[in-house]
């Protein structure tokens, strides 16, 4: 027999916490419980406003008519929306047991704004891995902050995110700033420049490694080896099923891409399943999950080492239910 529930939660976010340009003050989602003959498969569906297509109401009728057909003993396809098309694959794949319980906890250090802080947290690391948010303020205010960062710590690798906010012009008045000599420890810079092919320029100018974030979400995305292409980013709640996954991550093996499981801003439900995705499916490349200290509290499964209080899915408003 076959059961399953979808619980809602809001989880408030640090004030401040910005996405696109938006002030974002609570994190919202559904988890998914799947149930048949005493085992449980957890999932979780949270579009990212401003990056999902889909609405939370939306993705939740999606999940619901899926479940119930589900627990009908059929085995529905896959929907088309992307955040449900992966929690409800997450599910089925915890209940046959194929997602490991090995997860890969270290992630590139997420840094914002706060340059001391940053110094203290990257001190503590021996090898010390950070991305760091550019594109927001002055050009040139970003390329002098990478450059002290890479003179003042000689073994840190730094990933860069501009998210297409800069013209080519403005992307190489960054570069300008950053020494020749340093650049080699730039990782990549996901998407410095409003179009790829700007973006292409910029790094065939600069020999800074680029990364392909939105670009992988756009149709009829392929990775296939480009000059300068490094990696690209996989945001799997805005991407797909485990098997879309995979075969992205499949493409880009094939064409000497390295790839980086990344957060949509998870709960801790969902960034630990990202995290042994991670370990699973990467297990050569650090993921970029340092998003749960934007968040107030943790659901369901704790992150290891994070000490925010810890709410179980009991606690949350279950909004669809079937009993087995
Ligand atoms: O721009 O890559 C982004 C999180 C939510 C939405 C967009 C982005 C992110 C992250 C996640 O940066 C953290 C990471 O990739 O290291
Ligand atoms: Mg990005």
């Amino acid at each position: 027999m076959r059961g399953a529930t979808l619980f809602s939660y809001s989880i408030p976010l640090e004030s401040g916490t910005v996405l696109r340009d938006r002030r974002v003050k609570a994190r919202n989602g559904l988890l998914v419980r799947l149930t048949e003959s005493h085992r449980e498969g957890w999932g979780e569906i949270a579009p990212l406003p401003g990056f999902s297509a889909e609405t939370q109401s939306e993705a939740q009728f999606a999940a619901a008519g899926w479940l119930e057909s589900w627990c009908q003993g059929e085995q529905p396809a896959e929907s088309q929306l992307p955040s449900v098309a992966f929690g409800l694959s997450c599910a089925l794949a915890e209940l046959a047991g194929e997602l490991p319980s090995a997860g890969n906890y270290d992630s590139a250090m997420l840094c914002t704004g706060d340059p001391d802080e940053l110094f203290n947290r990257l001190h503590e690391q021996t090898r010390p891995v950070a991305k760091m948010k550019v594109g927001r303020y002055e050009p040139v205010r970003d390329g002098m902050m990478v450059n002290l960062l890479l003179e003042a710590l000689p073994d840190l690798t730094l990933r860069l995110d501009a998210n297409r906010q800069w013209s080519l012009e403005k992307a190489l008045q960054f570069a300008r700033f950053v020494s020749i000599e340093l650049r080699p420890r730039i990782a990549f810079l996901e998407e410095p420049c409003r179009t790829p092919q700007e973006s292409r320029e910029f790094a065939r100018q600069t020999r800074i490694a680029l990364a392909w974030d939105e670009s992988v979400r756009e149709e009829n995305y392929r990775p296939v080896a480009e000059p300068f292409l490094r990696t690209i980013v996989i945001k799997p709640m805005l991407t797909g099923s485990l098997t879309r996954i995979r075969a992205l991550l499949a493409q880009a093996e094939q064409a000497g891409i390295s790839a980086v499981i990344s957060s949509s801003v998870e709960s801790s439900l969902g960034l630990t399943q990202l995290a042994r995705i991670a370990a699973w499916l990467t297990p050569s490349s650090l993921p970029g999950l340092d998003t749960l200290g934007l968040m107030q509290h943790q659901l369901e499964r704790s992150w290891p080492g994070c000490s925010l209080a810890l709410i179980p899915a009991g606690e949350l408003e279950a909004v669809w239910q079937r009993w087995s």
